[in-house]
């Protein structure tokens, strides 16, 4: 196959690196180089800035009305929707993630554009009642201004455009710098910026790897660092950004507990834990790694997870039929196979799964099988370090204190799941459990409305739902003074 060369998008104009240096992309599921990207050099990194700050400052962007900007949100909507196919099947190619997960995703991207849109134009600030008199005082919210957008291999363009839509409705110019797993979704999404009729520099995208992205954090021409990755690379960006005071939001990893009680429906807990395990190879940060069971099913529901993780049909992402894709990348698949020998080391028993299939159609793929550990106890490092892998850990606990306690003592804080028919239980579990997402009875769901984002290490500030654009704004208050007390 002949490898594709893509560009990267600066002030409006498709260019190569500023010293042509590049960089292939392989395919997880055949082991095949199939497009070269540009590595954005520092050069390149102060061209995209530069063009970003003058786009914010100078062009048209700088006095659009939250109406064009709402209208150039609708139109990319609309060209998403067209696109949607291609928008999917790019990212299959990079990331090995089943068309049948992200043809979905990729149609529902729209949304976020046509939800945004709305947000532009709804009403901003508050007359406030203050206790001075003759004083009519106000806030308004204005863009942050400056945002440099970097994201991850495992769903790029959803996590791209949980931060876009917000940022270019509240009249930000952006810098994107993808991950270097998956750079080419963004670069062929770019082309519908440009179509929609964005105004030149609004968006700018560089690609590179993570060198690229620490330039860009400690550009001081960035106002804003808005990151969705490790938790290891956030504490670096969040340090960085602290020197110069820039605004941060940080979307991090996870270790999410998914609890079962025993009064659930036990086949319906059995479905929602594989997919919180399983989808997406387990390579998600919501991911239910850490299953805690009731003493009183444990057996039963450990048996029927991995009797049902054994079934799971392993193939060509591409494939609809196929219902696990690969690992994304070769460091990220070592990374599985490293934590699966942890966790033998630790005492954990395997149920299912550990290693890679022995089916020779597979053996170009970085494919594991899905793998089910039982008597994981939640001191292992593999309760407690992040996998982004199709690894369930089973643990035991004996009521709901227990629960709670083994639920929360981790320094994460994403999400939860909750199995239960009890109410008034779900209620408590609610309250009690330290994540940003609770689930009862289902896991996984997220939605353009809901505000998404983590308690503790799992990171800083809300993705999604109409405060989302928050994130990309600074109040101001304004006073008048309606007393002519001056003379
Ligand atoms: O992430 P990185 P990696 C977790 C998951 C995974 C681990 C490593 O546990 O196994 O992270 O994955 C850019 N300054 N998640 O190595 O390195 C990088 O180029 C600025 C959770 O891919 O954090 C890429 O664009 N940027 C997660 C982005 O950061 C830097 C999704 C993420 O890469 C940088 C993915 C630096 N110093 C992995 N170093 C989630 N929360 O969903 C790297 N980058």
């Amino acid at each position: 196959m002949p490898i594709e060369s893509f560009s990267i998008l600066i002030d409006g104009q498709w260019r190569a690196s500023a010293d042509g240096s590049t960089f292939r992309c392989t395919s997880p599921f055949n082991g095949e180089d199939w497009a070269e990207v540009p590595t954005a050099t520092t050069a390149d990194v102060d061209a995209a800035v530069a063009a970003a700050r003058r786009a914010f400052e100078e062009g048209p962007w700088s006095s659009s009305t939250p109406l064009a900007r709402a209208g150039l949100l609708r139109r990319l909507g609309d060209l998403i929707t067209q696109s949607a196919t291609e928008l999917a099947t790019v990212q299959v190619r990079e990331n090995g993630k089943l068309i049948r997960e992200v043809a979905d995703q990729a149609k529902a991207l729209a949304n976020h554009c046509y939800f945004f849109a709305g947000v532009a134009e709804s009403p901003i600030g508050e007359t406030l009642a203050t206790s001075v008199p003759n004083m009519q005082a106000f806030t308004m919210r204005e863009p942050i201004g400056v945002v440099a957008l970097i994201t991850p291999w495992n769903s790029p363009l959803m996590l791209l455009m949980a931060k876009l839509a917000p940022a270019l409705a509240a009249g930000c110019t952006v810098v994107v710098k993808p991950s270097e797993v998956t750079p080419v979704s963004t670069l062929v999404f770019a082309r519908l910026i440009k179509e929609a009729g964005f105004p030149d520099g609004v968006v700018n995208v560089v690609t590179g790897a993570g060198e690229t992205g620490a330039t860009l954090v400690a550009h001081p021409g960035v106002d804003k660092i808005s990151f969705t990755g490790s938790t290891s690379v956030g504490k670096q960006i969040a340090a960085k950004a602290a020197a110069r005071l820039a605004r941060v939001s940080l979307e991090l990893g996870g270790k999410s507990p998914n609890i079962v009680f025993p009064d659930a429906d036990l086949d319906n807990a059995v479905n929602g834990v594989m997919a919180g395990i399983f989808a997406a190879t387990g390579q998600t940060c919501m991911a239910g790694s850490r299953v805690l069971v009731h003493d009183d099913i444990y057996d039963d529901f450990a048996k029927a997870l991995a009797t049902r993780a054994s079934q799971i049909r392993l193939g060509d992402p591409s494939d609809p039929a196929s219902e696990m894709g690969t690992v994304a990348c070769r460091a990220q698949y070592d990374k599985v196979l490293r934590y699966i020998d942890i966790a033998k080391a630790e005492g954990a028993v395997l149920a299912a799964g550990g290693k890679r299939p022995d089916d020779p159609a597979l053996e170009k793929g970085l494919f594991v099988e899905p793998t089910v550990f039982t008597e994981v106890t939640n001191d292992m490092r593999i309760a407690r370090e992040e996998v982004f892998g199709p690894v369930a850990s089973l643990i035991r606990f004996r009521d709901e204190d227990d629960a709670v306690r083994i639920a929360n003592d981790t320094s994460f804080g994403l999400a939860a799941g909750v199995w239960t028919r009890d109410i008034a239980l779900a209620h408590r579990m609610i309250r009690r459990l330290r994540a940003g997402t609770v689930w009862i009875n289902n896991y996984r769901k997220v939605n353009y409305v809901a505000p998404f984002g983590g308690f503790k290490e799992s990171g800083i500030g809300r993705e999604n739902g109409i405060h989302a654009v928050n994130e990309y704004t600074e109040v101001k208050s304004a006073w008048i003074d309606t007393g002519n007390t001056i003379k």
